[in-house]
């Protein structure tokens, strides 16, 4: 039986999303981040930077989201979350994996660091504006990687479409919602999946 620990609103929602999307079976324990169970010495047991999202399966442990909706990819491969078999679509899977991990989301979690995330006194309001500045070029090199296609990989959805909607929805979050219209629309198709409302609600409880 798999575990999922996560918490609302947070990286966990992408390992839900996918855990739904594959029809898996599933525990969920909610670690509240912000009332600081993270840092509580028996999570820090299972995840010792005190993040969520982590998996268990068994005895073993996974966390980063990306390696995550991976590995539900391999467990449940008749969700089609993950191309096997084919060498070139899977280095594109990576590709767009590693693009959001290393280059789409930073510019947001630098916000989110200095709004919030970090301790008061490490925080540098100033580098916001230049986030904010840097996440629109992340947003060109994803537009025209999307070109005409439904989803990032081409007709089929992926767990790199997991990554890059969540990522997106972040985004409109924090009144960043890319402006362009393949973007938008790329959103609607992905955020309105069953799967993500099912995730939600697993997460809320
Ligand atoms: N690279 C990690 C990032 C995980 C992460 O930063 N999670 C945040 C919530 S979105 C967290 O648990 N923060 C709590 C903390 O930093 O203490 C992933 O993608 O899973």
């Amino acid at each position: 039986m798999i575990t999922l620990y996560g918490c609302p609103y947070t990286r966990s929602t992408r390992a839900a999303w996918a855990l739904e999307e594959a029809g898996a079976e599933y525990e969920y324990v909610k670690v509240d981040i912000s009332a600081g169970e993270g840092r509580a010495l028996s999570y820090r047991r299972i995840n010792l930077g005190g993040k969520v999202p982590a998996l268990v399966d068994g005895d073993f442990v996974l966390t980063e989201s990306a390696a995550i909706i991976a590995y539900i990819g391999d467990q449940y491969p008749q969700a089609r979350l993950i191309p096997i078999s084919d060498a070139r679509l899977r280095g594109l899977y990576d590709q767009w994996c590693y693009f959001v991990i290393g280059e789409l989301e930073q510019p947001l979690w630098t916000i989110a660091k200095h709004r919030f995330a970090l301790p008061e006194d490490w925080r540098v309001p100033a580098v916001i504006d230049t986030a904010i500045k840097e996440f629109a070029q992340p947003l060109k090199v994803l537009e025209s990687g999307l070109g005409d296609q439904p989803f990032i990989l081409g007709e089929t959805f992926t767990g790199a479409d997991i990554l890059i909607a969540h990522t997106l929805a972040w985004a409109k979050k924090y009144e960043l919602a890319p402006q362009s219209e393949r973007l938008q629309a790329y959103m609607d198709r992905t955020l309105s999946r069953p799967a993500l409302t099912r995730a939600r609600e697993r997460e809320a409880g």
